[in-house]
């Protein structure tokens, strides 16, 4: 009898998880935010995001070479718009020169994340940055 009370019980715990996973986004209410690449840098280089809101990130790439916005932690956590989703290869948004792409995304859960332009000796010469979700 009790046995079946908690498997009744992990279902309602599993169907609860399951909706606030799939709760939709009213992603017209994304809050714009430019970051701009040059060389070598990012702007700004601290980033401040507020956990579970959603966000219109502007990539913009002011410099005349290409850099890329490196990520692993926080694209692997945010919530990624399915439409922007393959703008993100091996959590990097590569640029070229001038390029500009968005990325709208719902910021994870509170912590500070690493970011960097792996393009050869960049990161050396200054370009890296984190976002910190609060
Ligand atoms: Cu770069």
């Amino acid at each position: 009898m009790s046995r079946w009370k908690t498997v009744a019980a992990l279902a309602v715990l599993a169907l609860g998880l399951s909706a606030e996973a799939q709760a939709p986004i009213d992603w017209n209410t994304a809050q714009p935010l430019t970051l701009r690449l040059s060389s070598f840098k990012f702007e700004p280089s601290d980033v401040i995001l507020q956990h579970g809101v959603p966000y219109d990130l502007h990539f913009e790439n002011a410099s005349s070479g290409s850099h890329d916005f490196a990520a692993k932690a926080f694209f692997g956590q945010a919530r990624i718009k399915p439409e922007d989703q393959a703008k993100i290869r091996d959590d990097r948004i590569e640029l070229g020169g001038g390029e500009t792409v968005h990325v709208h995304l719902v910021a994870p859960s509170p912590g500070s994340f690493k970011v960097r332009c792996t393009h050869f000796m960049h990161s050396a010469f200054g370009m890296t940055g984190r976002i910190v979700v609060q």
